[in-house]
């Protein structure tokens, strides 16, 4: 990951283990972000009304990350761009049409 060093914070203000059970197994959410960008914190609010746990890669003005971030979702240069277990989701309203249609939470479920 073309991140490294990057990575801002691991996010979440609700306990995901409480919201998915100790049983289960959960998923890998990562996100790349722009700090001010309202399609961002639109998207991180869904994930954190949703309890879910995720990974921050900040990459404001970094190229290179941009770049790597482009290699992973087919050439996609808007952020947000988010990722679970490795799948690529797309941008907020990717995210937000995949919650719409019940898509999300069995992803979150893990
Ligand atoms: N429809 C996109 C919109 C995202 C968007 O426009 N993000 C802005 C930052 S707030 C951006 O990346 N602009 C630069 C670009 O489009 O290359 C989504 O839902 O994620």
């Amino acid at each position: 990951m073309a991140t490294a060093g990057r990575v801002a914070s691991v996010g979440s203000s609700l306990g995901s283990q409480q919201f998915l059970g100790s049983s289960q197994t959960m998923p890998a959410v990562e996100i790349y972000t722009w700090r001010s960008c309202p399609f961002c914190l639109r998207a991180k609010a869904l994930l954190d009304s949703k309890g879910a746990a995720y990974t921050e890669y900040a990459i404001d003005g970094d190229h290179e990350a941009l770049e790597a971030m482009g290699k992973r979702s087919a050439g996609r240069s808007s952020v947000p761009q988010i990722f679970i277990d490795g799948q690529h989701i797309g941008g907020c309203d990717d995210l937000h049409a995949l919650d719409r249609n019940g898509g999300l939470d069995p992803l979150l479920r893990g």
